[in-house]
């Protein structure tokens, strides 16, 4: 008898060690995709309407837990008890109306905030810092435009993203670039199954259903009002070229920077590698990469892309070197052109797969699942190139079911040769379209 419990306690002793490590060995809060280190205000709000919950929930496990092991430690059996049964109460009208009561009160102290926080994240505020026309100096907008935030259509893909800015008339993919500090309003949409907007540490998470749109805004760091309520200036009107530049480096210092995000929906094979990026950046270097966007890309040896489609249609072998090569592919055998776009090439229109405009821009392919972001920041150029390569060898392995290789005749995996037999890419033709893809930034 003695030995079985002493053993039981030993395995009580370690069972809890083993607990305490690993649930705590855990709490590391400050990850990329925490949502208790947050940096906008709708990801605090949800973090601050959580943690009211777990206080709430907390409190009721110690009462509930201390009433429990009150009455084990008070009642239990003890060797030569001869004590009589505590009284046996049944249906005890004071305790159960005071615990329905305690219950109702409890849920209603959760309810109205969570009410408050669901109003909150769905309605877009009008902040007239966030207007596009208040920041925004790109170029001129429509007057109708200038008074909205600036606006993010979201459409999911099975497994990709893609961002169009109506307003500014650019699309891209994977990686969406916003301003720190303004209102953005996303509208999301899906083209197959129900994907889920989820960027952690800024907001999240909203569903992209199919024939359905769905509204919500985010907002990378707080408001000049906020950040001055946050540092203790009171007053609406408190303003100064001194408050204006620590407002500025609250955003260099804390704000800017790359975001992750995920799909939080189960949408099939490749649901667990469908990651998205946002790049948060200053109001000029946005204007700055919008411009990149508008105007693409040209032909790489400099030519026309007028002169370039005449020279590839005459007489394709005048146009020499690695780029022109992997461009002609892109172009031609690989069909990569039916399927994606690439902004500057006028015969570059495919809208099956995403959007390639500065994809040798970007830090990450096939939806953040591939990265070569460097230490930096800035792009292993390396690891770049090894990621297209991989890419374009292996989708199907990268991806399973991913629709670049399965789309119904024109992916990727069923490419033929001059005559007619099936032929994947050689390593060759892979090491040129990836020099060319790496040239698109
Ligand atoms: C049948 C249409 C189709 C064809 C043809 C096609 N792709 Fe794709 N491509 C896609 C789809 C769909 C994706 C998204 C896959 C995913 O992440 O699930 C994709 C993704 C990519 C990506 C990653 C982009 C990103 O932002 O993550 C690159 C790069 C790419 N394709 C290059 C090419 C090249 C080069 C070719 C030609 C050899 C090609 N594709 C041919 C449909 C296609
Ligand atoms: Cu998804």
């Amino acid at each position: 008898m003695k030995t079985i419990s002493n053993g039981f306690y030993r395995f009580l002793q370690y069972f809890s060690a083993f607990i305490v490590v690993t649930v705590l060995g855990g709490c590391n809060l400050d990850t990329r995709m925490s949502t208790f280190v947050t940096k906008g205000p709708i990801a605090e709000e949800q973090l601050n309407l959580f943690m009211l919950t777990v206080w709430v929930t907390f409190a009721i496990f110690i009462i509930v837990g201390g009433v429990f092991v009150y009455a084990v430690i008070k009642f239990r059996e003890r060797p030569n008890d001869d004590r009589p049964m505590p009284s046996q109460g049944h249906g005890n009208p004071l305790v159960e109306i005071g615990l329905i009561g305690a219950s109702i009160l409890l849920l209603a102290v959760i309810a109205v905030p969570t009410l408050q926080a669901i109003w909150f994240t769905q309605e877009t505020p009008d902040d007239v810092e966030s207007r596009m026309g208040a920041w925004y100096s790109g170029e001129e907008l429509a007057e109708e435009e200038a008074e909205n935030p600036l606006i993010i259509k979201v459409i999911g893909y099975q497994w990709w993203w893609a961002f169009e800015y109506p307003q500014l008339g650019i699309t891209t993919a994977n990686e969406m670039v916003i301003p720190a500090g303004k209102v953005v309003h996303l509208e999301l949409r899906s083209v197959d199954v129900i994907h889920s907007f989820w960027l952690p540490r800024i907001a999240g998470k909203v569903d992209l259903i199919p024939g359905r749109t769905n509204a919500m805004w985010i907002q990378a760091g707080d408001n000049f009002a906020k950040w001055k309520e946050k540092q203790g200036i009171v007053g609406p009107d408190q303003d100064s070229p001194e408050l204006r530049e620590g407002y500025a480096s609250y955003l260099q210092e804390e704000i800017h920077n790359y975001y992750y995000g995920q799909c939080a929906e189960f949408c099939g094979d490749s649901h667990a590698r469908m990651l998205f990026r946002a790049t948060v950046v200053g109001d000029r270097e946005f204007e700055a990469w919008v411009a990149d966007e508008k105007i693409g890309h040209g032909t790489p040896d400099g030519r026309s892309w007028d002169e370039w489609y005449t020279a590839y249609e005459e007489n394709p072998e005048q146009l020499t070197g690695d780029l022109n090569e992997g461009l002609k592919l892109f172009m031609g055998r690989a069909k990569c052109a039916t399927c994606h776009t690439v902004k500057g090439n006028p015969r570059a229109v495919g809208v099956a797969g995403p959007n390639l405009t500065n994809v040798g821009a970007r830090l990450s392919i096939a939806a953040g699942w591939l990265n070569h972001r460097a230490e930096d920041g800035g792009i292993d150029t390396e690891q770049q190139y090894e990621n297209f390569f991989n890419w374009l060898k292996e989708t199907d392995v990268i991806k399973p079911g991913n629709l670049m290789w399965e789309a119904n005749g024109g992916g990727i995996g069923e490419l033929i040769d001059e005559h007619g037999e099936p032929a994947l890419l050689t390593d060759e033709e892979i090491n040129k379209l990836s020099l060319y893809l790496q040239s698109l930034k």
